[in-house]
Parts: C-alpha cells; sequence; structure tokens
C-alpha cells in the first residue's frame, strides 16, 4: 500500500553566496529525480526548499562584501532560485527565511514548545563586545589557535587547521566588529533538553529505521546519541533572525538551526497559500512520507534535532533521511575559501547558456552527477569523468539508440511505425520485450530504496540492450535481400517495432533523471507528455501502427576535448588566486613525497623555461594573493602575475633571479593578462622560496 501523500524536501541553502556542483549532487538532484518519479506514477507530492537567510554566515558575508545582511539574502535568494530553475530542480515552492510567514510559524512554534515547559534556561557566560554593544557569536572571534598557533582562528573552527574551537580556547580573542579585546558577560539562553528524549531517540533511529536508513546515517547518529545527549541552545544574542517571542528577550533571536528546518514548514504553507490548498496533511497526517534529502554533515540536525522537535510539536517525522556523502572536484575537496569549486552558475554559464547548450547541457550535467552520486561514500567529479560519460555513454549508448532507430525506420519504414508480425518472431523479440519490464521493475526497486545511481544505471543498461538487438537483427542487412524476397520486409517491420517500443519505454525510464531529453523523445514520437506516465512503462503497445514519425533530432552532443582542458585550467587559475593553502599538518615530510604522475621526456620538452629578473611589482587591486611583476627576460619585457603577495613584499622582489615558464598561453586574472609563470618551491610549513637561477644569471637563459 502506498502513502496517501509525500512531502520531500531538499535542505535549504544558504543565502551567503553561490552553491556549488557537491549540493546540486548530494541534496537537489537525488530529491528531484525521486520527486519526478513520484509525480510520473500521478502520487501526491509537494517538494519544498527554500533560503536559508539567518544565521551568522550571513552579517559575515555582509562583512565581506561591505554591505548589508538584507542586501546579502536578496542577491543570493534570488541567484540560487534562478540556478535551481536553470537546472530544472522542479521545487513545487522555493521559499525563503526571511519572509514573515517563516518568522510567524517560528515563533509559535518556539512558544509551543516554551508554554508546555520542553525549554530549560540556563546561564552561561559569553564573550561581550563593549564597543559595539553586542554579545559575539562564536564566528565573530578571531584570535590565535592553540594547535597550529595560525592567527586565522575563529570562535567555532580553525581556518588554518580545521579544527573545531569554542571562542574560550582562543589566545588573544579580539572582536571582528571592532578590534578590540571582548569581555565576559553573563547571559541567558534556552536549551532543547536533548538527553530527555534518549528513549525515543535510540528506539525510533536505532531500532525502527536500522534497516531500511542508510548505514552511514544511521552510523552518525548512533555516535551521537552513544556520545552523551547534550542540551542544546535554540537561541543566540545576535541580532539578525527570528526574534525570540518572549518579554525578557530583547537582543536575541532564534539560532538558525532552529528555525532552518522549521522552513519546510513554512514553505508548505506558502504552496497551499498559492495552490488553494491545505498544508496541515502534510505535517500532521501519519500517512504522509516525509523525506529530507541532505548533505552528510546535516544529519544530526535533522536525524536528531529537528525530530525530536516535530515529536514535541505534535508533527510526524521523517520516513527517511537519505543523507549523501562529499562529491570531491579533481584530487582535492571542494572549498570556498581555496576557490577549488565548481559553482552550479559556471556551469550553466559555460554550457547551458552557450550555442551548443541548451537543455541537452543540463541533461549532460544531471547525468554524470547521478553517475557519481556519493550515496555510500565520497566520491570525485572529474571534466574527464564528466567527458566520458557524456560521449561514450550517453552520446554512444543511449543517443545512439534512439538515433538509429528513427534513422531505420525512415529509411525502411517510410517513417510509420511497423506492423509487428507474431507469426515470424522470434525469441529475441521476445527478450528484448521481457528486458523492458524487467528494467522498470528494477528502476522502481532503486528508487524507492533511494539508490538512483543503481536506477540510472539499469536504464543505460537497457538502452545497451537495445543496440545489442539492433545489431543482432541487423534490418539493414536484411533489407538488402528484399528484392529477391519482399516477406523479408516482416522481419524488418518486427525489428523496428520492437526498438520504437523500446525508445518509447526508454523515454518513460529516462524522465525523472533527464526530463529535457524525455520530452525531445516525446517530440520525436509525436506523442504528448501523458505518454511519460509510469504507468505506462513495461507495454510493447505505446506507438500504435501506421503512426508517423519526425525526423530524428540528436539527443546530446559530444564534449570536445578543448572544452574540458579550459575548465581545468580555469579551475586551477582560479584556485591560484585564492590563498594558498595552510599548511595541513605538523608531519613535516608527509606532502613531499607526493609525485606526480610520471611523464616522458617530451613532455618534459615542451616546457620552455627561462631565466628572468623581476624588474617592477605591485599589489593587483582586490586580489590579496597576486602581485603583477615586470619580468626581463633578456629578449622582452613580460607582465606576469603571481599568487605570492601574501609571501612577499612588491619592494622585496625587485631584482630577484627567477626562473619563468615562458612559453605558458597568456591567460587573463583581473583585467591583466598574464603571460608566464615564476617558478616557486614551497617548503613542508607552506612558505614560498624563489628558484633561482643564481647570483649571476642574465635574462633570457635557457634553462633545461
Ligand atoms: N543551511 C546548512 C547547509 O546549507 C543549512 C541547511 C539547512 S536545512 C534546514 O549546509
Ligand atoms: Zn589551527
Amino acid at each position: 500500500m502506498s502513502p496517501k501523500r509525500y512531502l520531500i524536501t531538499s535542505a535549504l541553502p544558504y543565502a551567503n553566496g553561490l552553491k556549488h556542483i557537491g549540493h546540486l549532487a548530494g541534496a537537489y538532484i537525488p530529491a528531484d529525480i525521486y520527486v519526478r518519479y513520484l509525480r510520473a506514477q500521478k502520487r501526491d507530492v509537494v517538494f519544498v526548499c527554500g533560503s536559508d537567510e539567518h544565521g551568522t554566515a550571513i552579517p559575515i558575508q555582509a562583512m565581506k562584501e561591505g554591505t548589508t545582511a538584507q542586501a546579502i539574502i536578496d542577491k543570493y535568494h534570488q541567484a540560487m532560485k534562478e540556478d535551481f530553475a536553470d537546472l530544472q530542480i522542479s521545487f513545487d515552492v522555493y521559499h525563503r527565511t526571511s519572509d514573515p510567514l517563516h518568522h510567524e510559524t517560528s515563533r509559535e512554534f518556539f512558544t509551543y514548545l516554551h508554554d508546555r515547559g520542553e525549554l530549560e534556561t540556563k546561564e552561561t557566560e559569553q564573550y561581550y563586545d563593549e564597543a559595539s554593544s553586542t554579545f559575539l557569536a562564536d564566528r565573530f572571534i578571531k584570535g590565535t589557535c592553540p594547535h597550529c598557533k595560525s592567527d586565522r582562528a575563529f570562535g567555532d573552527q580553525c581556518e588554518s587547521c580545521g579544527t573545531a574551537l569554542s571562542p574560550d580556547e582562543l589566545i588573544n580573542p579580539v572582536s571582528t566588529i571592532s578590534g578590540q579585546a571582548p569581555v565576559k558577560k553573563l547571559t541567558s539562553h534556552w536549551y532543547l533538553p536533548l538527553a530527555k528524549h534518549e528513549a525515543f531517540l535510540k528506539d525510533w533511529i536505532l531500532t525502527q529505521h536500522k534497516d531500511d536508513w542508510r548505514a552511514s546515517v544511521v552510523g552518525q547518529c548512533k555516535s551521537w546519541i552513544e556520545g552523551g545527549l547534550q542540551s542544546r541552545a535554540v537561541t543566540r544574542d545576535l541580532n539578525w533572525g527570528v526574534k525570540v517571542p518572549l518579554a525578557d528577550a530583547e537582543g536575541k533571536v532564534l539560532y538558525v538551526w532552529f528555525d532552518a528546518p522549521i522552513g519546510y514548514i513554512s514553505a508548505t504553507k506558502q504552496w497551499a497559500i498559492d495552490n488553494n490548498k491545505d498544508w496541515k496533511p502534510y505535517w500532521y497526517d501519519n500517512d504522509t512520507q516525509l523525506v529530507h534529502f541532505i548533505g552528510k554533515d546535516n544529519i544530526v540536525f535533522h536525524c536528531i534535532i529537528f525530530p525530536t522537535m516535530l515529536k514535541l510539536h505534535g508533527n510526524i517525522l521523517p520516513t527517511n533521511v537519505p543523507a549523501n556523502e562529499f562529491l570531491n572536484l579533481e584530487g582535492d575537496k571542494m572549498s570556498t575559501s581555496r576557490n577549488w569549486k565548481l559553482e552550479m552558475r559556471d556551469y550553466i554559464n559555460d554550457f547551458v547558456k552557450k550555442e551548443n547548450g541548451g537543455e541537452q547541457c543540463v541533461d549532460m550535467l544531471r547525468y554524470y552527477l547521478t553517475q557519481i552520486a556519493p550515496e555510500s561514500k565520497d566520491s570525485e567529479f572529474t571534466w574527464k569523468g564528466f567527458q566520458d560519460a557524456v560521449n561514450s555513454e550517453l552520446v554512444s549508448i543511449f543517443g545512439n539508440y534512439v538515433n538509429r532507430t528513427f534513422v531505420l525506420m525512415h529509411k525502411l519504414c517510410n517513417g510509420k511505425v511497423p506492423t509487428f508480425h507474431a507469426e515470424v518472431a522470434d525469441e529475441k523479440d521476445q527478450q528484448i520485450a521481457n528486458d523492458i519490464l524487467a528494467t522498470k521493475e528494477k528502476v522502481e526497486t532503486s528508487l524507492e530504496q533511494y539508490r538512483f545511481r543503481e536506477a540510472l544505471f539499469e536504464v543505460i543498461d537497457l538502452a545497451r540492450k537495445g543496440n545489442r538487438y539492433m545489431q543482432e537483427k541487423e534490418p539493414w542487412i536484411v533489407a538488402k535481400g528484399l528484392a529477391e524476397d519482399p516477406s523479408k520486409q516482416q522481419l524488418i517491420d518486427n525489428s523496428l517495432h520492437q526498438c520504437l517500443q523500446l525508445t518509447a519505454n526508454l523515454a518513460i525510464l529516462i524522465q525523472p533523471f533527464l526530463p529535457a531529453t524525455a520530452k525531445k523523445m516525446c517530440y520525436m514520437m509525436k506523442v504528448v507528455d501523458k505518454m511519460l506516465d509510469w504507468e505506462n512503462a513495461g507495454s510493447m503497445k505505446l506507438l500504435s501502427v501506421g503512426y508517423s514519425l519526425r525526423e530524428p533530432q540528436l539527443l546530446f552532443r559530444k564534449i570536445e576535448d578543448q572544452e574540458i582542458a579550459a575548465q581545468i585550467e580555469k579551475l586551477k587559475s582560479g584556485a591560484m588566486q585564492a590563498a594558498p593553502e595552510p599548511a595541513k599538518t605538523n608531519d613535516s615530510t608527509a606532502p613531499l613525497h607526493d609525485l606526480k604522475a610520471e611523464i616522458v621526456f617530451d613532455d618534459f620538452g615542451k616546457i620552455d623555461l627561462r631565466t628572468g629578473i623581476i624588474t617592477a611589482a605591485q599589489k593587483v587591486p582586490k586580489a590579496d594573493k597576486l602581485l603583477q611583476l615586470e619580468v626581463d627576460l633578456g629578449f622582452e619585457t613580460r607582465t606576469i602575475l603571481s599568487g605570492i603577495a601574501m609571501h612577499f613584499d612588491p619592494e622585496a622582489v625587485v631584482g630577484q633571479k627567477v626562473v619563468v615558464v615562458a612559453n605558458l598561453a597568456p591567460r587573463k586574472m583581473r583585467g591583466i593578462d598574464s603571460n608566464g609563470m615564476i617558478l616557486m618551491a614551497e617548503d613542508a610549513d607552506g612558505k614560498l622560496h624563489f628558484v633561482s637561477a643564481g647570483e649571476a644569471a642574465k635574462g633570457g637563459w635557457k634553462v633545461s
């Protein structure tokens, strides 16, 4: 018995910056596939999301961009909403937590818990900035890290070594607002006493859901519960967020992780208002399946804290929380501070919005991100992997199958769906029909267990079987004997009839994953979208005999080598402009033997290395990391941008004899053309040193 209705949520992204493909692969694409599948089954489903516009992340971004918190959320809310729409993530509502409806909903929720005595209050001492008369959230306190001694440490985490910190651990703390040393002051807050709910959480997660939730999710919850459940503060001293709805709570707001998940409820309310529906059954009726799609860093909030809140508030609990692991990029973790990332927007601009792009490029990305989805362990996006997935699977298997079917049908069957002559059918014709039905069932099982990679694999595998079937039947060879034996047309008809019915089935099965492709296939088959209803899958009568079909269109274009090379280059030059990665480890030998793959002498021979003398140096405006250098190569003077500004003052490098990669393709950064690259050596502490050509060197000597 299937449930009466579904409420599907994707994590509400912080409105403090554009989101990258790791987010997309983790919480948005799988949710969208699931929702499209449910819709194709005509289930009652609402898909909600929205921007998370509270928390310290917002005012901090405002400080960075020199603007107001309001301007930040307005900018990024709009941008994220557009990016999701461009990538065909089909939310029924994309709400925002700054909306009055959300403030009201969150306050009601807090009040309900408060009035029933479910929250405790505690007084603690917290850092206070006297200059600005505010309590300081952890992120607003900076100091020296007690572990690595870096001064890039904050009250919640050290940016250099990554250790989680509390403000008390910082050496020489200062306020990031005033720059002054903060003082300790008493403050009181409301807490959710999780320990009181331990028995419930244990039973609900570790017993009831131990088999149907992902092992990684249950595992994280288990270690949290077993580590001892602490009371969690649900309010903060901050002037940005949902005001605490109590008389004695001046200057206090709800903690962002208290109000953000309530955002799912507010979004549902907004959807109900917009569509003249009732939102209540989606949050109160036990016959609703609530599923949260998130990344693994949000597990505790969605599996422990929010469910406890929901239970106390009388709501239903999530049926599943299919959290994904992380997606790495070209051999490294994605990181905003190191600028090692691929933003959704970059992909949209470089592929979707290009002349040969469009919706097919949306589907190409959706395909690859599903194929490598980090469902059970971290996985990796590589541009080469993207190219291979598109060229050797989408183009060569799926696209090729559909195209061949259409071309042959036009050539051998007058552009019409041919009759199936049962009297000459063989077991291969039957086998392909069986394969279709079996695939449908496998895709259903996989999707219902949130195994999206596996489901997609089955669909592609069916196209692979279609190619094999066609190859075995070879109707184009059979056609050569037609003049001698016209009855052979029946064999041709049978194979193309089956191939066409398979094409129609492929459109249904691929639709949740690649919606634009399915639509294009419907256009080619001259059928309405209704044919894509899931219940039609498995049928060998989707296209009527004698029906004439359109000329084929290419479903996917190839990804060229140059496109891949350009993206890798862009990624690397972007990262070069970001802060140099601080040394991650105290083990000073570790990174040094990390040799790259072997190359042959010819590879090395392509690089033209020359000696040069730096004759002038200046900082590049608005780029903390870059120095603009003039380098005398003897035969000419070059402008070269180098990411060394954090290590050297401009004055200190003038006169330096250096080694230059002289034949590197020019690259524009911050509007300046950089013509070459200076060789630098990095020691185990992450400090940079010039590779010197020796004191006697003149500009232009060859180095080999
Ligand atoms: N904004 C954190 C994140 O984007 C947070 C999710 C809220 S979901 C209710 O990872
Ligand atoms: Zn540190």
